[in-house]
């Protein structure tokens, strides 16, 4: 598939009974984040406490999220992230799993790593997230294909490069993946795209994705954008992570604006009242 060529749209958005639900209605589904590392670059060290994590996982429920992403290895988009091995994500992931299925969200697994997706899966998870796009562990799109799980496949570069065309990189990394997940029996009505904001991405190459979402509706599949708190951000105005809600809120409703279909956030609540009521008055025009 070449980058440049543009695909038919599919008709049917999508297949998958879970993400035909969210494409239905007139506003994004939002997926609330839930770290369970000690090193998040926003809310590291919070929620690692089962306790905590269940009861963040229930206030989000209840602030109206649809999904709850579920990460227990900081993939820090800055760099800086300490890589974890499989063994020791899984044992931050056991104590919590359960008891956030149990509140009947469905829930993501973000990880990169098939084994701990496939424990996730195992264990009630519907939707496998992968920062890098069944691109890194050559076992993720076979574990994904094998439960029928929709999957969340995001661009992502191991070096930032200032100098390229970032949404041909964007188009051409999206075709390999879908390409992976064809070859693995992946329905393509299971796939979700996301631009991957922050990661391997200068701040002006992060928001040139967000300005130019619409390019990636030419696949035909729904969007799925995570700009919270991302330090794209403070390169217009200084601010730290948890002092950036304005930013991502102005940067989840262009998204949406431009064709996103599920919003990434951490402060739910907000980000679920202002896309519904973008949308209460986007019908009115
Ligand atoms: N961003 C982060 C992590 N996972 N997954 C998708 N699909 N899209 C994203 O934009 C995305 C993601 C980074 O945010 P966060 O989880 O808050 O930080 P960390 O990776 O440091 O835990």
């Amino acid at each position: 598939m070449s980058a440049t060529t543009p695909l038919p749209a599919t008709g049917s958005p999508s297949s998958h009974p879970l993400l035909r639900a969210w494409l239905a209605r007139p506003f994004p589904a939002v997926m609330g984040i839930l770290n369970v590392t000690p090193d998040s670059f926003s809310d590291g060290g919070r929620f690692n406490a089962p306790e905590r994590a269940i009861e963040l996982a229930r206030r989000m429920i209840a602030a109206g999220a649809d999904i709850i992403d579920i990460g227990a290895e900081s993939t820090r988009p800055y760099k800086g992230a300490e890589p974890v091995t499989a063994e020791e994500e899984l044992s931050r992931l056991k104590p919590v799993l359960p008891a956030i299925v149990a509140l009947g969200v469905p829930v993501s697994i973000d990880s990169m790593k098939s084994e701990v997706a496939s424990y996730a899966l195992e264990n009630g998870a519907q939707i496998v997230n992968d920062v890098w796009g069944l691109q890194r562990d050559a076992a993720m799109a076979d574990i994904v294909a094998a439960h029928g799980a929709p999957v969340v496949v995001m661009h992502n570069r191991t070096d930032v490069d200032p100098e390229i065309d970032i949404i041909a990189d964007m188009l051409g990394f999206f075709a390999r993946s879908l390409d992976i997940a064809a070859n693995a029996g992946i329905p393509s009505g299971n796939i979700v795209l996301d631009p991957g904001i922050g990661f391997g991405k200068t701040a002006q190459q992060s928001m040139t994705a967000l300005a130019r979402l619409d390019e990636f509706t030419r696949f035909g599949l729904p969007l799925l954008v995570g700009a919270s708190r991302k330090r794209f951000i403070s390169s217009v105005l200084t601010s730290e992570p948890q002092d950036r809600l304005g930013g991502s809120i102005a940067a989840h409703l262009i998204a949406t604006q431009r064709g996103a279909d599920i919003i990434r956030a951490h402060d739910v609540a907000e980000t679920v009242q202002a896309v519904r009521v973008a949308a209460a008055i986007e019908a009115l025009g």
